[in-house]
């Protein structure tokens, strides 16, 4: 981390564009508090694009850029050369994707540059589908999820993120969820003091495309964690640690509280309840 953090300051979220009870512009603002204004930020096309303004009504205090779709990881891979070339150490190199733009589409830029072992943070702020283009499916999207182009559910489970990006060897990985912001600046902390890659994963609801309130957003991620679909842990130079114990809670009281989810059968739920008992513990992404 650099010196510049300070966690009174705030370095995003002085008015921004997007909707009421937006998770990624949440998680932008918790993220920041860790990694202060020596930031510099890529992000691809996508909703924390668009709600992050442009020109001179940016909502980030910092340096934010605006790449193509595919390769926010590596203009800023470009960004971190840059600086090195200049002697400059003190700057956190940050790019943040959605699902789609890190998982999907932009996961050759981001696949390459961990593997490179790139001096950056990757972030993925999931909401679970292409919400910037109307809430599309993408390998995100959980098993059985209602979307715009899918109106009888996802038929596959979501892709594990975490562990494709364990497989690269990198110094760090974690997942997070806006509704536990204290652990979530802890390790985009620990993830600013590491020399190589690092790749947070953070669980960040949309309310358009889940089918719930604008205020019920963080609820509904919080939920997420306490009945075991998302495990928050970390991964640090390949020593796992769950961060957070939770209640494991009935995962029917997450998933009936949304409307993506409103088709779901007695069977279908009891399928996942059995999935979680099965698998929690299993490191994440495996909804
Ligand atoms: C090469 C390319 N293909 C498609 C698009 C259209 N597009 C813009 S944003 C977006 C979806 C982004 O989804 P995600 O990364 O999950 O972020 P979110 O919008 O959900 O925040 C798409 C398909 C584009 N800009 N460029």
């Amino acid at each position: 981390m650099t010196d510049s953090a300070n966690t009174a300051e705030e370095l995003f979220g002085q008015g921004h564009a997007g909707c009421k009870g937006c998770g990624a512009a949440i998680a932008g603002r918790q993220a920041m508090a860790a990694l202060g204004r020596r930031t510099i930020i890529t992000v691809p096309a996508s909703c924390m694009a668009t709600l992050g303004g442009g020109n001179t009504q940016t909502t980030w205090r910092t340096p934010f850029y605006h790449t193509l779709f595919e390769c926010a990881p590596a203009v800023a891979s470009g960004i971190r050369a840059a600086l090195d070339i200049q002697g400059v150490k003190d700057v956190n190199v940050v790019s943040w994707g959605g699902d789609a733009g890190s998982a999907d589409i932009g996961f050759q830029s981001l696949t390459g540059a961990a593997e490179r072992q790139e001096h950056m943070i990757h972030v993925l702020y999931d909401n679970e589908m292409y919400m910037n283009t109307g809430g599309q499916t993408g390998s995100q999207t959980p098993l059985y999820a209602i979307t715009t182009n899918g109106a009888l559910g996802k038929k596959v489970r979501k892709k594990n993120m975490p562990a494709i990006m364990e497989a690269h060897g990198i110094d760090y990985v974690a997942s997070a969820n806006i509704a536990f912001p204290a652990d979530l600046i802890a390790k985009f902390q620990k993830a600013a003091a590491k020399e190589g890659f690092s790749y947070i994963h953070i669980l960040a609801p949309c309310h358009r495309g889940w089918g719930i309130k604008p205020d019920q957003t963080v609820d509904i991620a919080r939920r997420a964690t306490e009945c075991g679909l998302w495990e928050l842990y970390e991964l640090d130079q390949g020593r796992r640690t769950r961060t957070y114990e939770p209640g494991l809670t009935p995962v029917a009281d997450y998933l009936r509280a949304q409307g993506r989810f409103r088709n779901l059968t007695d069977a279908e739920t009891a399928e996942y309840q059995a999935y979680v008992d099965a698998h929690y513990g299993g490191w994440g992404g495996k909804n």
